[in-house]
């Protein structure tokens, strides 16, 4: 049973290191504190681009964004971030920073007259920190009929978020829902809508946490992108919120590396205390993106889940969320009686074993094939290795999906490469 709604959706800041710059050991103290004191957190990583930060900024919709950097570069990486940013026609997202002694108030200034909001020098309590962060950025996202492209999709979710998290659902009628303002400001007003009902193949990929989701979706991201030359693909990751704080550290992002591309939509959802293994706000985050008529492909990752979840309602009463079930499983699943408890393993279209590199991986193999095959549901099972890019087992799995998806194989990409392993 889902935990009781918030009817104060958390503020959601985006943390980053520029280019050029290792030093992430000051913004994971940062992220930490933000996730204790129940802020959503999308972390991009350590050594980011500017264009990674300012689509990143746009696609998640934050409140504010918060650049940690020590390389010496502030002054100019910061003014570049925020002229971006008003290049994209986003500059109400705020930009702030800290960089310890890096950063003199010299700079600062110098920052200030830029455009950059303000900078938590070295000294500076981060319980303070915290204080002023909460005081000064947290605003509600209201909807914007001014926003187009990708900024109207992102508003659009954020809205879906709050409704999800709403006191009373009954006041948001569900056609309400689906023809809300700011999927018109999305440019796929109802015309559109449909004209373009079902363009988009959705798919689910669940499996436990740590098993390898985010990397494996970077990797069929990637040959999205070489097949579709004109496509565009969404990705919506789904986080754990800590059920103390309300907190969350949204890290899926960090694991993409092909995902960071203007033709690739990625929103990161904290569940917000539902326990499906997705935010109360997937279903209606996959129709926005679906009736937006943008995308061709929609992968959902769930959280990291157990035994007993099934995300997608493969097994409800409302019918199937997604078109297709990825599940990922990592060699260390336990043994035979732990395989036999997934029941996700019952309903899935397509299974990977990742992380095939593995010692234990060729025993698994074996495992799930027959798991599968007890099965008698012809359900294929596919080797990967997603941390080995051009791996044939990730080639073989794109090529059933994308057959299945009915998705452009351009030729001359990829070819499909002989399955791994059949049951
Ligand atoms: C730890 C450290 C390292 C570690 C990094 C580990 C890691 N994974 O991060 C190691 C040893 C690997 C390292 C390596 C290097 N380092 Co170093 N490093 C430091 C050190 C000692 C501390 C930085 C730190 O983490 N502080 C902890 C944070 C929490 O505190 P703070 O900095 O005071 O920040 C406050 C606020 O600014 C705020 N804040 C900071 N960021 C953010 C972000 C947000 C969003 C918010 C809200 C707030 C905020 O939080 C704090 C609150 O009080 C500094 C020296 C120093 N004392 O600052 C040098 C320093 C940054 N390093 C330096 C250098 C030169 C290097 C190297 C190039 C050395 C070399 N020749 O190899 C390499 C480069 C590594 C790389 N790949 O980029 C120089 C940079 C000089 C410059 N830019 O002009 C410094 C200043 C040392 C020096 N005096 O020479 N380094
Ligand atoms: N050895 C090996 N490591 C891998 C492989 N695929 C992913 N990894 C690593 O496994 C770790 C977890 O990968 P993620 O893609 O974040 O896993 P996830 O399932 O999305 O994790 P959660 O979202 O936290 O549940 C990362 O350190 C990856 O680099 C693989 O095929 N082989
Ligand atoms: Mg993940």
């Amino acid at each position: 049973m889902a935990a009781a709604p918030n009817p104060r959706p958390p503020l959601r800041i985006l943390t980053a290191v520029p280019i050029c710059d290792g030093h992430d050991s000051a913004v994971s103290t940062i992220n930490m504190e933000l996730a204790r004191h129940g802020f959503e957190v999308i972390y991009l990583g350590y050594h980011c681009p500017v264009d990674a930060i300012v689509r990143a900024a746009i696609q998640e919709d934050v409140h504010v964004v918060g650049i940690s950097s020590y390389n010496g570069g502030h002054i100019v990486f910061f003014k570049e971030v925020v002229d971006q940013l008003r290049a994209r026609g986003a500059r109400d997202i705020p930009v702030f920073g800290g960089g310890g002694g890096t950063i003199t108030k010299a700079d600062e200034r110098v920052m200030q007259r830029q455009g950059t909001d303000r900078i938590f020098h070295a000294g500076t309590p981060l319980a303070d920190i915290m204080a002023l962060i909460r005081r000064d950025y947290a605003r509600p996202l209201k909807p914007n009929p001014k926003l187009r492209g990708d900024r109207a999709l992102a508003r659009a979710i954020t809205l879906a978020e709050c409704r999800a998290g709403s006191p009373d659902p009954a006041t948001t009628p569900v056609r309400a829902r689906a023809h809300s303002p700011a999927i018109t400001q999305a440019g796929s007003g109802d015309p559109a809508l449909q004209r373009f009902p079902s363009r988009s193949f959705v798919v689910g990929v669940a499996g436990p946490g740590g098993a390898g989701k985010s990397t494996l979706i970077d990797e069929l991201t990637s040959r999205f992108l070489r097949q579709n030359p004109a496509g565009r693909i969404a990705i919506l990751a789904n986080d754990p919120s800590h059920p103390g704080t309300g907190g969350a550290i949204l890290g899926d992002r960090v694991s993409m590396i092909y995902a960071q591309d203007d033709r690739v939509f990625f929103r990161s959802l904290a569940t917000r205390g539902s326990l499906t293994g997705l935010s109360a706000a997937a279903p209606d985050a996959i129709d926005i993106l679906r009736r937006s008529g943008e995308f061709d492909l929609i992968l959902v990752e769930s959280v990291g889940i157990g035994q007993e979840s099934d995300p997608f309602r493969l097994f409800g009463q409302k019918g199937p969320l997604v078109d297709a079930m990825l599940f990922v499983l990592a060699p260390y699943y336990g043994g035979r009686l732990q395989l036999q408890k997934i029941g996700l393993l019952n309903g899935a279209d397509f299974v990977a074993l990742n992380k095939c590199d593995h010692s234990m991986a060729h025993t698994a193999r074996a495992e799930i094939a027959a798991r599968l095959d007890a099965n008698g549901k012809g359900q294929r099972l596919f080797g990967t290795v997603a941390a080995q890019h051009h791996d044939p087992g990730v080639d073989t799995l794109y090529a059933a999906l994308a057959e299945r998806g009915g998705l452009t194989v351009t030729p001359g990409g990829e070819k499909p490469c002989q399955l791994v392993v059949a049951p």
